[in-house]
C-alpha cells in the first residue's frame, strides 16, 4: 500500500468540498454557492485497494484577497498549516479565474509537489496568462460537479504517493467527529436557506451530544452576531428554526444511523468573528 498527504487549496467558491466529494464518492464536507462555506481543514480519507494507495485529502477554507476579521485571517492560516503537512498540493481554480490573482500564494509552495487544476470546464475554457505558462507545474482541467476527467487527474496524482505505508484503517473515511459533521449540518441549512450576509455572521455550537438507548439527544446554539438576523433565522412562528433543524436532523439521522432529537436555540454575540476568546473556543487557534 503506498499512501499520501494531499491538500486542495484554491480560491473561495472553486469547487474544492465538491470534488473532495466526488474524489471519496460521499457527500462528507458541505458545499454551496455561497463563499467561505468551509471554514476548518476537514480531511476525507481515501481508501482504494485496487489501485493500492490510501489518500488523505485535506480540504481548506478558501484563499482570500483581503481579510477583514480574525475569523478571516485565523481561516488563512489554518490554510498555510494545511499546506505544510501535505506533500502534494492541489491547487484548484474555477476557469474564469486566473493563477495570476493568486502568485503570492505560490511563494508559499516551495519544495512542494504542486497540481494546478482548472474545474468547472461544463462553463468554458480557461485562459493561460504569461505568468501561468511560466509556472513548472503540471497542469489540467476539470469538472468536478459533471465528475469530468478524474481519471486523467488521478493519473497525475498516483506517482506522487510514494510513502510505503497505510495510515488510516480501511473503514475511517475523515479525521473529523460526528459532533463535527452534525453542526455542519445545521450551517449547511442556514447557507441553504438564508441570504448570503446571515451564513457569513453565524457560528454554531453542539452543546450537548447524549446517546441513549433508542435516540441522540442534540443541543445546538446558532450564535448571530445581530439581533434581526437572530429573528430572520427563527422565523415567523419559529419557521425557519425548525426547517433548518429538520433537514439537519435527517442528516444527523443517516449519519449516526438512529433517531435523533435535535434542539436548536439561536443567540446574539456580537462582533464573535473578531473576539480572539471565543475563537480560540470554538476550534479556530
Ligand atoms: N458548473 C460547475 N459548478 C461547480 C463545479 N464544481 C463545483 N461547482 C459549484 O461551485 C459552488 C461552490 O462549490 P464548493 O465545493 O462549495 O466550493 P469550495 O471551493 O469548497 O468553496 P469554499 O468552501 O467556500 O471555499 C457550488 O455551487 C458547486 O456546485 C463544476 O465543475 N462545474
Ligand atoms: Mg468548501
Amino acid at each position: 500500500m503506498r499512501s499520501g498527504f494531499l491538500t486542495i487549496i484554491g480560491p473561495a467558491n472553486a469547487g474544492k468540498s465538491t470534488l473532495l466529494n466526488k474524489l471519496l464518492k460521499t457527500n462528507l464536507n458541505i458545499v454551496s454557492s455561497k463563499p467561505q462555506t468551509t471554514r476548518n481543514n476537514i480531511a476525507g480519507i481515501l481508501t482504494d485497494h485496487k489501485r493500492g494507495i490510501q489518500l488523505v485529502i485535506t480540504d481548506t477554507p478558501g484563499i482570500l484577497k483581503k481579510n477583514v476579521s480574525i475569523l478571516d485571517a485565523r481561516l488563512q492560516d489554518s490554510i498555510v498549516k494545511a499546506v505544510e503537512d501535505a506533500d502534494i498540493i492541489l491547487f484548484l481554480i474555477p476557469v474564469k479565474d486566473t493563477v495570476s490573482n493568486y502568485l503570492e500564494f505560490f511563494e508559499k509552495l516551495k519544495g512542494k509537489k504542486v497540481i494546478i487544476c482548472f474545474n468547472k470546464i461544463d462553463l468554458g475554457k480557461p485562459s493561460f496568462s504569461e505568468a501561468e505558462k511560466k509556472l513548472e507545474f503540471p497542469m489540467i482541467e476539470i469538472s468536478a460537479l459533471k465528475e469530468l476527467n478524474i481519471d486523467s487527474l488521478f493519473k497525475i496524482i498516483d506517482p506522487l504517493i510514494t510513502d510505503e505505508a497505510q495510515y488510516y484503517p480501511d473503514d475511517v473515511i475523515s479525521d473529523r467527529t460526528e459532533r463535527f459533521f452534525v453542526k455542519e449540518y445545521i450551517r449547511e441549512g442556514i447557507l441553504e436557506n438564508l441570504k448570503e450576509e446571515i451564513p457569513h455572521q453565524i457560528f454554531v455550537d453542539i452543546d450537548t451530544m447524549e446517546e441513549q438507548a433508542e435516540i441522540w439527544r442534540i443541543e445546538g446554539t446558532i450564535y448571530t452576531e445581530r439581533e434581526n438576523h437572530k429573528k430572520i433565522i427563527i422565523g415567523s412562528a419559529g419557521s425557519m428554526i425548525k426547517k433548518i433543524g429538520t433537514e439537519a436532523r435527517k442528516k444527523s439521522e443517516e449519519l449516526l444511523s438512529k433517531k435523533v432529537f435535535l434542539k436548536l436555540e439561536v443567540k446574539v454575540k456580537e462582533n464573535w468573528r473578531n473576539d480572539p476568546i471565543f475563537l480560540k473556543k470554538l476550534e479556530y487557534y
